[in-house]
C-alpha cells in the first residue's frame, strides 16, 4: 500500500511569546497533517538548529528550493524513510540548513495525514495499541530563562494524581491558585507576574518557594484526599558558570551542586528532578541517580535532548532513571520514537514535554499517549497548555469508553 504525498505547504505562525515559528500541512490521499512547532528558551547545547542560522525565512527558502520537490510523491506511510530524507536533503548532520522545527513540523505532519487517511487517531498510529495515559505535571513556580524576575530554579512542578486526567490536572491548577494567593499575601505591595508558561514568578529564592509549594501542596492534597508530587528543573545549564553553579543568592561548586540536589530529594521530598547538572556532567547526574534514584527521578533534558546516542551514553553510565522527550530537540518523529525506545527498552521513563514558547498545537499530547509517558510537563493554565491536556482527558474518554 502507498500514500503519496499530493502537497506540502509551509508558513510562519506566531507562538505563544509573539515570536516567529513554523507550521507545515501536508496532504495525502484522504488525509491532511497540519503542525506547528514550539520554541525552547533554554535550549540544550546539543539540540538540533531551531532555524537555519540566517534565519526563519532562510528555513523556508530552503525547503522551498531544495526539500519540496523530493517530498512530493513520497510514500507518507514510510515514516523512517520520510524523516532519513528530511535529514538527508539537509545534510547538516542538526538540521542547520532546513531547521530543526520545521523538520519537526514536517515530520509531525506527515504523520498526522497518514492516520487521518487511515482513519486513526494519531497516538494509535504512533503508538500501536498500547497506550497509557500519563499523568499531568505543570509549573507552578518559575524563573531561570522563563520569567524576567522569578527564582533561580526554573520550575517547580506539580502533578496531582486524580482518578482520571482532568481531575488530576484541575487539581494542579488549585494548588497553582492557592499559591497565587499565598503569594498575593506575602507580597501585598508587589505585582506578581507569570513566566513563559504561567508559572507565577516573583522575586522569592528558591528556598522560600520549596517552602510556599509545600504548603500548598499540602493543603490542596489534604482539601482534596489526592497525592501530588512535587518536582523541579533546574534546567542547570542556565546556573552553569566556568565549573560553578551561579544561584541569585549563593553559588555551588559541582559537589554542592550534586549535594544540593540530593537534599532537595531528601530533605523537601521532591520527586521529579529535571536537569540537577549541567549537560556535560553525565557522572554528576550519575551520583545523584545513585544516591535518590529509588525515591525519586531523575530526569535528563538538556544532558539527553531526545538524542538515542546520548540517552545510550546515560544509560551506559546510569546517569538517569528518566528522559524528557522533546521531538524539536532532535528534529523528526522517528528519532524521538527511537530515544523513547532507548530508554525503554534500560528500564528508564520517559516524560513527553512542551517548550516554553508553544502553539496550540497538541501532536504532544498524542506522542505522550503513545508513549507510555509516566508524566506529560505541559504547564497548568494558558490556552497553549490546556490545548495538550484537554486532548489527553478526551483520549482518555476514548480509551474507557
Ligand atoms: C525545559 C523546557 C520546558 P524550554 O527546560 O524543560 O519547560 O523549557 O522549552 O525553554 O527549553
Ligand atoms: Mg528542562
Amino acid at each position: 500500500m502507498e500514500l503519496p504525498i499530493e502537497d506540502v505547504r509551509v508558513r510562519k505562525v506566531l507562538d505563544s511569546r509573539g515570536n516567529f515559528t513554523v507550521e507545515a500541512d501536508v496532504i495525502v490521499p484522504d488525509g491532511f497533517g497540519r503542525t506547528s512547532a514550539p520554541a525552547g528558551a533554554s535550549t540544550g547545547e546539543t539540540e538540533v538548529i531551531a532555524f537555519s542560522k540566517s534565519g526563519i525565512d532562510a528555513s523556508i527558502q530552503f525547503f522551498e528550493s531544495k526539500v519540496k520537490r523530493s517530498i512530493i510523491g513520497f510514500n507518507a506511510l514510510d515514516q523512517a524513510g520520510f524523516d532519513k530524507l528530511l535529514t538527508d536533503i539537509d545534510g547538516s548532520g542538526n538540521f542547520s540548513n532546513l531547521g530543526g522545527n520545521l523538520a519537526t513540523a514536517l515530520s509531525m505532519s506527515v504523520a498526522k495525514a497518514v492516520a487521518q487517511s487511515l482513519g486513526i487517531p494519531l497516538y494509535r498510529y504512533v503508538g500501536g495499541i498500547r497506550s497509557t495515559i500519563p499523568r499531568p505535571m505543570g509549573n507552578v513556580i518559575g524563573g531561570g530563562k522563563h520569567a524576567r524576575n522569578g527564582t533561580s530554579i526554573q520550575e517547580f512542578l506539580v502533578s496531582a494524581h486524580a482518578d482520571n486526567f482532568l481531575d488530576s490536572a484541575y487539581i494542579n491548577v488549585l494548588v497553582h491558585r492557592r499559591i497565587g494567593d499565598m503569594l498575593s499575601e506575602k507580597f501585598k505591595d508587589i505585582s506578581i507576574g507569570v513566566g513563559d508558561e504561567r508559572a507565577w514568578s516573583v522575586n522569592l529564592t528558591d528556598e522560600e518557594a520549596f517552602e510556599i509549594l509545600n504548603e500548598a501542596v499540602k493543603d490542596i492534597s489534604s482539601e482534596k484526599k489526592v497525592k501530588i508530587y512535587t518536582g523541579v528543573d533546574f534546567a542547570a545549564d542556565s546556573l552553569y558558570e566556568n565549573g560553578k553553579y551561579v544561584y541569585k543568592h549563593t553559588t555551588r561548586s559541582r559537589d554542592e551542586q550534586i549535594d544540593y540536589a540530593i537534599s532537595v530529594s531528601k530533605d523537601f521530598g521532591v520527586y521529579y528532578i529535571e536537569d540537577p547538572m549541567y549537560d556535560t556532567d553525565f557522572d554528576g547526574f550519575a551520583e545523584i541517580t545513585a544516591k535518590v534514584g529509588d525515591r525519586s527521578l531523575i530526569v535528563g533534558d538538556d544532558l539527553y535532548t531526545t538524542n538515542p546516542e546520548r540517552i545510550k551514553k546515560g544509560v551506559e553510565k546510569r546517569s538517569t532513571n528518566a528522559v524528557l522527550i522533546k521531538v524539536n530537540q532532535i528534529g523528526t518523529l522517528s528519532a524521538a520514537r527511537e530515544a523513547v525506545a532507548v530508554a525503554t527498552f534500560a528500564g528508564m521513563k520517559n516524560i513527553v514535554s512542551h517548550r516554553s514558547g508553544e502553539t496550540t498545537d497538541d501532536f504532544l499530547a498524542h506522542l505522550s499517549v503513545a508513549f507510555g509517558s509516566t508524566f506529560v510537563k505541559t504547564g497548568v493554565i494558558g490556552g497553549e497548555r490546556v490545548a495538550k491536556l484537554n486532548e489527553i482527558s478526551r483520549i482518555e474518554e476514548c480509551l474507557t469508553s
